[in-house]
């Protein structure tokens, strides 16, 4: 074992275990620590055991067992106890060692801590780091933001244990690890990572629910579809593992899936986005509305009592099945390209108002291996943005705006199908009437103007005077002619 180690790592969960055993495998020396003691000296004994892994007993012996310019990556709950550990960490650091925190943290914590320990005369990483517990092991995607000066002292060790995506020669050689941009953009792009999981996760749940109640499919015959839909654009590791879900079969031989309550969980990253798209005025639809979807799932005992009063359309399909299949296919992947469109609208915009530099074409390959999200079609976005790193939305690049315009009239169909049929699509519907605002030049915002001038004397402009002109008219002849810039209903 070298004298010093690499790199400390502290939180000994299983996440933080498996990056510690990742690292070792690629040739670094690890000290790992927790805030309870037992917990290193059971993995000491345990899965480190033999390896160029040390345990440390203080926060003491952590620091002094690293070779410098320290580092120390930090993998405990979310919050405070983050805060603690760095405090517990700064009278042993010395200028220019670099804290890494790797947990689920909300970005606006990441931006606050990079600012503190930059002050200090310290380096700061949030990181981002996905892919669960076997990611974490066998190659996590990775995406770091903080201080710009720490990401040529780790880069090494990051990029040797992230997943590895195929270069153009087909050889598994790039790292799905790159640097994000400044202070929490690596929290903020895995915020971001996740809401875009929930929109994935949720349009796959819709198309099951046609199938199931509108075309009448059993599980295998969803089964095969998902199957084969992995064999197209769609290609990706949540079609992958909905295909291995309706193969599972229960004890009793019949599917697990139809056993499961039908309430979702959540832990809050998608909502995070939700909120940070209404803060940054970014229209994220359809991952607002997967969030809204878990919520709605979660009110069961409502669902299942409005069920008993409130009557909907007969289901009803005489239509081709094969041809609706393919339909839906399509919708799901239009409404895909959709939610990813928003998704980089989210970043440009959190860009321009937290002044980061963001690295686009990078962010789509860190997420084409090791995460939740990776799919084929990621190339396709870092092709993009490697054309045109400017980019304003993805919907108006050749292959986006061709694949969205061959596949509307199926996804028409299929949102219409679902309506008549009253089933439940938000996110397939949403993402529809986002793409129909999206591209007409001229809405009924208009009237929306008249309405607020109207009632608050908030102003409008005309389409027949240049912009930044603004108009108030005396809509009733009562009030007066005075606008909201002098007072405010
Ligand atoms: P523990 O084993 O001592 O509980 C995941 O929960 C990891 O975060 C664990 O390693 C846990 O340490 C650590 N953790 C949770 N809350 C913590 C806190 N307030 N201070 C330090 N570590 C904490």
């Amino acid at each position: 074992m070298k004298s010093k180690s690499d790199i400390g790592l502290v939180g000994l969960a299983v996440m933080g275990e498996n990056l510690i055993l990742n690292m070792e495998s690629k040739g670094f020396t690890v000290t790992a620590y927790n805030r309870s003691y037992s917990k290193v000296e059971k993995f000491i004994e345990g899965r480190a055991k033999g390896k160029n892994i040390r345990g440390a007993d203080s926060v003491k012996t952590l620091v002094e067992s690293l070779a410098t310019p320290r580092k120390v990556m930090l993998m405990v709950k979310a919050g405070q106890a983050v805060d603690d550990f760095i405090e517990q960490l700064i009278p042993f650091l010395d200028q220019g060692d670099i804290i890494i925190d790797g947990g689920n943290t909300h970005f606006p914590d990441s931006n606050r801590r990079t600012e503190y320990l930059e002050s200090k005369g310290l380096l700061y990483i949030g990181t981002g780091v996905s892919g669960g517990e076997e990611g974490a092991l066998k190659g996590p995607s990775i995406m770091l933001g903080g201080s710009k000066k720490a990401w040529p002292l780790v880069k090494d060790i990051f990029q040797s244990i992230s997943a590895k995506v195929a270069d153009e020669n087909g050889n598994e050689v790039v790292p799905c690890c790159d640097w994000v941009g400044d202070a929490g953009a690596g929290h903020f792009v895995k915020m971001v990572h996740n809401g875009i999981e929930y929109g994935d996760m949720q349009l796959i749940c819709e198309a099951y629910q046609l199938m199931k109640v509108v075309l009448g499919l059993n599980a295998d015959e969803i089964q095969k579809v998902f199957a084969h839909w992995n064999t197209t654009e769609l290609d990706s590791y949540l079609i992958d593992i909905t295909k291995d879900i309706f193969a599972f079969k229960d004890e009793d031989g019949e599917p697990l899936v139809e056993k499961i309550l039908d309430t979702a969980g959540q832990k809050g990253t998608g909502k995070w986005t939700g909120v940070t798209a209404l803060d940054l005025g970014v229209p994220l639809t359809l991952i607002a509305d997967s969030v809204f979807a878990r919520c709605i799932s979660a009110k069961k005992e409502q669902r299942v009592a409005a069920s008993k009063v409130i009557s909907g359309p007969e289901i009803h399909f005489d239509g081709d099945k094969a041809e609706f299949i393919e339909n839906l296919r399509q919708a799901v992947l239009a409404a895909k390209i959709v939610s990813y469109a928003q998704g980089y609208m989210l970043m440009q915009e959190a860009a321009k108002e937290f002044n980061w530099e963001l690295n686009y074409g990078g962010i789509a390959l860190m997420w084409r291996g090791g995460c939740i999200i990776r799919s084929a079609f990621l190339g396709k976005i870092k092709e993009a943005y490697d054309a045109d790193p400017k980019l304003e939305n993805l919907l108006l690049t050749p292959y986006f705006k061709d694949t969205v315009e061959s596949s509307q009239a199926g996804w028409r169909k299929v949102v219409g199908t679902a309506v008549t049929n009253g089933i439940a699509i938000p996110c397939l519907s949403s993402a529809l009437t986002y793409f129909d605002g999206f591209r007409t030049a001229r809405l009924p915002a208009n009237l929306l103007q008249a309405q607020r001038d109207y009632f608050g004397a908030h102003t409008y402009e005309r389409t027949d005077k240049p912009r930044g002109e603004f108009f108030h008219t005396n809509w009733t002849g009562r009030g007066g002619d005075t606008s909201s810039t002098t007072y405010d209903v």
